[in-house]
C-alpha cells in the first residue's frame, strides 16, 4: 500500500476530492499553509493499493492546474538592519506537489 500526500491549490481541492471519491479512493483533507506564500492550500492524504497508485496519480494530474500568482512576501532590505519591506513576486504554483510513501501498516480499528 502507498500513501499519497498531495499538496494542491484550494481552487482545485473540491473537484479533486469529488473525482477521487467518484473513483472509490478514500481521501482525508487537511487545511494547510504554504511556507513561501503563507497562503492557504490543501493537503490530501490518499491511501491506495499499489496497483491503483497510477490511477490516483492520473486523477490528480487531470484536475490540478498550475497558476501564476503575484504574491507579496516579506524580505529583509539588508541582512544586518533587521528592517523588512514587502515586495511583489510572481510564482507559478502547482498543479500539485506530491509525495508517495510506502505504508508499513494499515489498520482500521
Ligand atoms: P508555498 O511554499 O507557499 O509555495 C508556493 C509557490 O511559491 C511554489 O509553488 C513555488 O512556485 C514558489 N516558491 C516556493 N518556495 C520558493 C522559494 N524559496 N523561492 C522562490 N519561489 C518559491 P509549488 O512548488 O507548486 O508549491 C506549492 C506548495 O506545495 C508550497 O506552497 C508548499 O506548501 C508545498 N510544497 C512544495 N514543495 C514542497 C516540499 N518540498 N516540501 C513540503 N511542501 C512543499
Amino acid at each position: 500500500m502507498k500513501l499519497i500526500i498531495a499538496i494542491v491549490q484550494d481552487e482545485d481541492a473540491s473537484r479533486l476530492i469529488s473525482r477521487l471519491m467518484g473513483e472509490d479512493f478514500r481521501v482525508t483533507k487537511l487545511a494547510t499553509t504554504g511556507g513561501f506564500l503563507r497562503a492557504g492550500n490543501t493537503t490530501l492524504l490518499v491511501g491506495v493499493e499499489d496497483e491503483r497508485l497510477d490511477a490516483a496519480m492520473q486523477v490528480i494530474e487531470k484536475v490540478c492546474k498550475s497558476r501564476k500568482q503575484i504574491a507579496t512576501t516579506p524580505s529583509p532590505i539588508s541582512g544586518t538592519t533587521g528592517v523588512y519591506v514587502p515586495y511583489p513576486v510572481e510564482v507559478t504554483v502547482g498543479g500539485a506537489t506530491i509525495f508517495v510513501m510506502d505504508v508499513e501498516q494499515f489498520t482500521k480499528i
